[in-house]
């Protein structure tokens, strides 16, 4: 195949998302929860808010990131329990696993949530939906739960069709009816509108992929910024960003840019303390360690250098990090050099940690 065609062939993307997927693992693990309103999240005693909440739930017009209070008033009889993140971390890797026999282009978009690029695929099957199909079967088969999914021929396509027949829903948007699909969906539904861009869509006479079309990229532009080109494009149908697999987590790490350009090494070690005490928080939340620690020094005219140190006990204590610092520091320029950030950094992690696990594990609930 020519480079040419090879860039023209068709991709194959599904977009797979679970259902009420904190609510459905408690409601699963916990029979009595099932067929009931069910509310993931903090307290309505306290100033909690709606992680997720179940289906039955839903009818009562609860939904995510609503305060917990509002949630009880709309429905008192709902059952709110506390968020069990490791359940839900254990069913995101049975399911990153499953996708993985199919490809390694695999894209999560949280703990719930993946795109995976199938246009070749592991089993070598001709058919998308065919994939998508034998995915769904095999989540509800090895985690009890359900998932529904979306088939497109790019990412924008597959991720709405993944939320229009939920749950447990299989949609399929081909290249013959894509125009017409996006003409009739609400812009709301458009992955990047949230309710404040709706509005401003809405006050100015766009309501639907059909109305956007209408309007010229100028004009997309002047009203949107660096997201006109986007609309424009994803009101046609034209989405080329690929599928990015994500990778492990590498390292853990934090740095400060000091107020002022310090030269006074015992000053240095007082920042020092408190980035290493930062991310020896961060390694022990995330129950790793690492064996090679790395300091960083930037200095006042921008030069940055590092620094390390390897040893075969792992690393995730904040007095040794700030003594192995200590030595390190001394194997730079800083306290001459005027210094206008530091950094610590630990690698070579002793589990493996996945990239994109901070956005919603990382959530408030008070
Ligand atoms: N989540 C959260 N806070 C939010 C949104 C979501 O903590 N503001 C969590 C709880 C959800 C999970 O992420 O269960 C997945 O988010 P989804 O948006 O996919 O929502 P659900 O899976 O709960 O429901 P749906 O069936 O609509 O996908
Ligand atoms: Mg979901």
């Amino acid at each position: 195949m020519t480079q040419v065609t090879a860039a023209l062939k068709q991709r194959k993307i599904i977009h797979v998302d679970m259902d009420a997927f904190y609510a459905a693992v408690e409601q699963r693990d916990n029979p009595q929860l099932r067929g009931k309103p069910v509310i993931v999240g903090g307290d309505p005693g306290s100033r909690g808010v709606v992680a997720t909440c179940s289906y039955e739930a839903r009818q009562f017009g609860i939904h995510s990131a609503m305060s917990s209070v509002r949630a009880y008033r709309l429905c008192p009889q709902a059952v709110f329990v506390r968020p069990r993140f490791e359940a839900y971390r254990a069913v995101s890797i049975q399911i990153r696993e499953l996708f993985n026999e199919y490809t390694d282009l695999v894209e999560p978009l949280s703990l719930d949530e993946a795109f995976l690029d199938v246009t070749e695929n592991k089993p070598g099957i001709e058919f998308a939906t065919q994939v998508a199909r034998e995915i769904l079967s095999e989540i509800r088969k090895r985690t009890e739960l359900t998932a529904s999914a979306g088939v497109s021929y790019n990412k924008f396509l597959a991720k709405v069709a993944s939320d229009v027949n939920k749950p447990a829903g299989l949609t399929v948007v081909t290249p013959e009816q894509a125009q017409a699909f996006i003409a009739e969906l609400s812009v709301r539904r458009f992955h990047g509108v949230g309710r404040v861009t709706e509005k401003r869509m809405l006050a100015r006479g766009i309501a639907s992929g059909g109305d956007l079309r209408q309007r010229s990229e100028e004009e997309l532009q002047r009203l949107f910024g660096s997201s006109g080109p986007y609309f424009y494009n994803i009101a046609r149908g034209i989405d080329n960003r690929e599928v990015i697999p994500n990778r492990l987590r590498k390292s853990i790490g934090k740095e400060t840019t000091l107020d002022e350009d310090c030269v006074d090494k015992g000053e240095m070690m007082i920042i020092l303390d408190k980035v290493a005490k930062q991310v020896s928080e961060l390694l022990i939340s995330r129950k790793t360690s690492g064996l090679t620690l790395t300091l960083k020094v930037r200095y006042d005219d921008f030069q940055s250098v590092t620094r390390s140190h390897t040893q075969s006990e792992p690393i995730d204590d904040a007095g040794i990090m700030l003594d192995l610092a200590d030595t390190l520091l001394g194997k730079t320029e800083a306290g001459p050099r005027p210094v206008r950030l530091l950094g610590l950094t630990v690698s070579n992690l002793t589990t493996d940690i996945l990239l994109d696990e901070s956005a919603q594990m990382e959530l408030p609930f008070p």
